[in-house]
């Protein structure tokens, strides 16, 4: 795989001011497919200098040319997508069609709807004797996981480039050549140098030392809530703006009224999905005790058909954290359906589908995320201990209601504590605003709400 020795850093490749480099593996194979540099503070130093000279100059374009330059992305990524989808396909194992119709195209519509929202967005607007003024956050440090590299990345520098803030980009280091490529997107954009810059490199190093960094203004996350965490209390000392996108243990509730086997299978579909990787996924299913043992065998039936199309996770550190959980759900009494914690493949970071029947809310495996395809069904008596259990835990992500009237779904999800609900299934929607309740994060991503969180607003009293 084609990967640069440097920093995209004002506009150019650069060398990087260290000798240490990170192997970027296939964890379909554990083949090493190409090294990048692992930036330094001193090349985080660089990258933040070009961003905040960028900034006064971007800043002041008028949105009409941010926005014309983020259609440029759109296109860009849109005529490489085939190129984009190669290489996620290389760096994080997903099958090639899962790249290309997710991994690849999404990052395309929500370039595309920055695109549009950069060139619609009030950015002035008039209350009784004031004008109120939209106006760049500053200088962002985006810091990604690998689990959707490339989307990972659009979510948060289209719509800070729409603001009109300058960036410097830190993705993980599984996946750091999609990150690259991203980097030749924008070049090709025709974006000003300095206004994106990319410093590739460790998490606890170059993450680190960007998000301490006194010339960033907001630290937007995406990871671990670990991470998160820190990232958050360091940024809160510094009296920095804080974005965060963290984990989730989202349920997916099938009342009574559902098309059980619809339910059942496209809610097995959901977590198996990317291998589970994904922080939305629906990782707990729960069904009324009527029609329980019904979906336990549904979903067993769906998951041992998905294990012939189901990628490996990331790496070796993945690998033993989801066998490690799986083991734990045997050992707290779990009754093990489909898949286990043995690998189904001598070669390659593979964990099997996985189904969880008897799982209580208390449970380990109910409780915390696993990234990894591993499904639990827990049993509810009725409306309100549905209610309870999917509420149970510290984390508001997502979730997904399933009922005969989309209204009876409705009024369920309204009360749940999450973020995000689909209803009978759901569609994405690149203008829907993403984000946690409780645990789950911070702020928002996509659509004007994402926009948002990079503006901050100024009034006029006249
Ligand atoms: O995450 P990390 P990891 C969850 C998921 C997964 C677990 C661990 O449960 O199993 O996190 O994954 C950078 N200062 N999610 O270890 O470490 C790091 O380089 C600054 C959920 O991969 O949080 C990478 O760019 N940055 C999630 C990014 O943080 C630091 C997606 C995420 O890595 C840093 C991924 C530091 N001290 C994992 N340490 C989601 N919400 O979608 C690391 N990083």
């Amino acid at each position: 795989m084609k990967a640069h020795d440097g920093m995209y850093i004002d506009g150019e490749w650069r060398p990087a001011t260290g000798p240490d480099v990170i192997e970027v593996v296939n964890p379909a194979d554990e083949q090493v497919i190409g090294r990048v540099p692992a930036g330094t503070a001193e090349d985080v130093d660089l990258a933040v200098r070009a961003a905040l000279a960028a900034l006064p100059a971007w800043a002041a374009t008028a949105p009409a040319e941010r926005a014309a330059r983020l259609a440029a992305l759109r296109d860009v990524l849109a005529a490489r997508k085939d190129e984009i989808a190669e290489t996620v396909t290389a760096e994080l194992g997903s099958p090639l069609k899962f790249s290309q119709n997710v991994h690849a195209a999404v990052p395309v519509a929500v370039a595309g709807s920055y695109a549009e929202l950069a060139a619609t967005h009030p950015f002035e607007e008039k209350v009784g004797n004031s004008t109120v003024h939209l106006e760049p956050v500053g200088v962002v440090a985006a810091i990604t996981p690998w689990n959707y590299p490339l989307h990972q990345i659009v979510a948060k520098v289209a719509p800070a480039l729409a603001a009109g803030c300058t960036v410097v980009l830190k993705p993980a280091e599984d996946t750091p050549l999609v990150a690259q490529l991203f980097a030749e997107a924008v070049h090709e954009a025709g974006v000003p140098a300095g206004v994106f810059n990319l410093v590739t490199g460790l998490g606890p190093v170059a993450g680190q030392a960007l998000a301490e960094h006194p010339g960033v203004d907001l630290v937007s996350f995406t990871g671990s809530t670990a991470v998160g965490r820190q990232i958050g209390a360091t940024a809160g000392a510094a009296l920095k703006k804080v974005a965060l996108e963290l984990g989730g243990k989202s349920a997916n509730v099938i009342l009574p009224s559902a098309d059980l086997a619809k339910a059942v299978n496209v809610g097995v579909a959901n977590v198996m999905s990317n291998s589970g990787q994904t922080c939305s996924a629906w990782t707990r299913m729960l069904v009324h005790r009527d029609q329980y043992e019904e979906a336990v065998e549904l979903a067993a039936a769906a998951a041992a058909k998905y294990g012939e199309r189901i990628g490996p996770v990331v790496n070796a550190k993945q690998q033993a954290r989801v066998r490690g959980y799986i083991e734990k759900g045997v050992a707290e009494g779990a009754r093990l359906v489909a898949g286990g914690p043995e690998s189904p493949r001598d070669q390659g970071y593979f964990v099997a589908p996985t189904v969880f029947a008897d799982v209580t809310s208390e449970m380990t495996i109910a409780q915390e995320e696993i990234f990894g395809p591993v499904l639990s069904i827990l049993r509810y008596e009725d409306e309100e201990d549905a209610l309870r259990i999917a509420n149970g835990t510290v984390y508001g992500l997502a979730g997904a209601v399933w009922a005969g009237e989309e209204a009876e779904a409705v009024a369920f999800a309204r009360r749940m504590d999450t973020g995000q609900v689909d209803i009978n299934g759901g569609r994405f929607n690149p203008l829907a605003p993403f984000g946690g309740y409780k645990q789950s994060g911070v702020g928002r991503e996509l659509g004007s709400h994402g926009l948002t969180e990079y503006l901050q607003t100024k009034s006029l009293q006249f």
